[in-house]
């Protein structure tokens, strides 16, 4: 049986197609900078997404029309593992990724909870057989369920932090039978309303405790995924412990965990932390801990996380570039933690909002391939610190000045002539390379 009959394989057909179940600019092998496109880009599909939200909002019931929905929520996991990879081949994407609460329903008690996964599990290892798709990472949801009321591994009830460690040394063990490429902690519940009862010193010192029990545990039985952290602002919680990536950086540092994590960060996390995602990924690079991404975008009226398929030529263009300068993506991925809008309820939706990520992000490819062909940003840069390439800058990067010396060539050198930066001029030519 087949879950979306009227979506054959997406296939390449260029910008004289008008299919709108073919890709206009995602050809997964043509060479961009040495690589074909589909090793650039590592494409996933979110399972919590495209496979298990159901269109619901705080306002109004559910709208996606979904046919693998059935009345026992067991037989509604199975047909999703079809469905799922029905959707992965069919859409041409080398990975997936998923929560456990995602792939399987909780039981009445934590067995029954893993018992469902396993069931689960051992389906979709044969299909990933079958098909040759892969997971770029799996996680554990601690967020959803009223135990998680005050956090997980930052809560107040030691009976819920030893829940959560069950949790994740579940998911860490199917992490290792799938083959999973990563594994990602975001903390959607750890974080606090208010300091008026809060311990937050005792909070975060029992998050690197968990984080390191994590480490330890993935070592003991040979999980060599990438773990990695996914900073959020601001929802759930008012206070999220991992704001930011700088945020996330520096609790990393403290508690001695920076050398095992790297981040996962994602678009529309950035711009409610006040940062566009270029800058996160920038800010990652710097200290050598960009991991993977959630692509999506936000909007910037509405002040929550919308998780909108990524169609922002430009935004997706200037990530691109950050994941070009770092050399590639590594061992992480371009996974759509993205989902259709409630209007946009049908099955076939799922393949247009998916294809329009993927174009948006071949573009977004080949755009920053083309800035850096032709040193765009290279020139900028050298030209604008030029200043420290030679002379007194010079002895500055390189150490040498102290303030007794830069205090004495201040003293002859103060009629300061600053260059202009031109950026109207820079936007526009940035343009060019966009459309
Ligand atoms: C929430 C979010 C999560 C993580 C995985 O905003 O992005 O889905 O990606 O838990
Ligand atoms: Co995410």
């Amino acid at each position: 049986m087949f879950y979306f009959p009227n979506v054959e394989k997406v296939q390449f057909e260029g910008t004289g197609s008008d299919n709108p179940f073919a890709f206009r600019h995602y050809n997964p092998d043509e060479v961009v900078l040495g690589k074909t496109m589909k090793e650039h880009l590592r494409f996933a599909v979110a399972y919590w997404h495209t496979l298990t939200q159901d269109g619901s909002d705080p306002f109004g019931q559910a709208t996606n029309i979904r046919t693998w929905l059935a009345d026992d929520p067991m037989q509604t996991a199975r047909n999703r593992v079809e469905a799922g990879f029905e959707f992965f081949t069919k859409l041409g994407v080398p990975y997936y990724c998923f929560h456990d609460v995602d792939i399987a329903p909780e039981g009445e008690t934590l067995k029954e909870t893993f018992q469902n996964q396993d069931e689960i599990v051992t389906l979709l290892k044969e299909k990933m057989d079958e098909t040759g798709v892969k997971l770029l990472w799996n996680t554990a949801n601690m967020f959803s369920n009223p135990r998680f009321v005050h956090g997980a591994a930052s809560t107040s009830n030691a009976d819920v932090f030893a829940y959560a460690a069950a949790q994740v040394k579940k998911a860490l063990e199917v992490g290792k039978e799938l083959g999973a490429e990563n594994y990602v902690f975001w903390g959607g519940r750890e974080g606090y309303e208010s300091l008026l009862n809060t311990d937050m010193k005792l909070e975060q010192d029992n998050m690197a405790r968990f984080f390191h029990m994590a480490v330890d545990y993935a070592k003991e039985i040979g999980f060599d995924a990438q773990f990695l952290i996914e900073p959020k602002p601001k929802e759930p919680s008012k206070h999220q412990y991992d704001f930011d990536a700088a945020t996330t950086m520096a609790f990393l540092q403290k508690y001695d965990l920076d050398k095992y994590f790297k981040l996962n960060l994602e678009a529309n996390h950035a711009t409610l932390a006040g940062h566009t995602f270029e800058h996160e990924l920038n800010v990652a690079r710097c200290y050598g801990a960009l991991g993977s991404i959630d692509a999506n975008q936000g909007d910037l009226l509405l002040g929550w996380d919308t998780d909108e398929f990524p169609t922002d030529l430009s935004a997706v263009t200037l990530a691109m570039y950050q994941i070009l300068e770092n050399g590639g993506i590594g061992r992480g991925g371009v996974n759509f933690d993205a989902k259709v809008r409630r209007g946009s309820f049908e099955m076939d939706d799922l393949f247009l909002a998916h294809i329009a990520g993927m174009d948006t992000f071949a573009r977004g490819l080949k755009a920053a391939a083309r800035l850096k062909e032709d040193g765009f940003f290279d020139k900028l840069i050298a030209d604008r610190y030029d200043s420290f390439s030679t002379g007194i800058g010079a002895e500055i990067v390189a150490g040498k000045m102290d303030f007794h010396q830069l205090a004495a060539y201040a003293t002859n050198h103060d009629r300061i002539q600053n260059k202009s930066s031109h950026l109207e001029m820079v936007k526009a030519r940035l343009n060019e390379y966009l459309y």
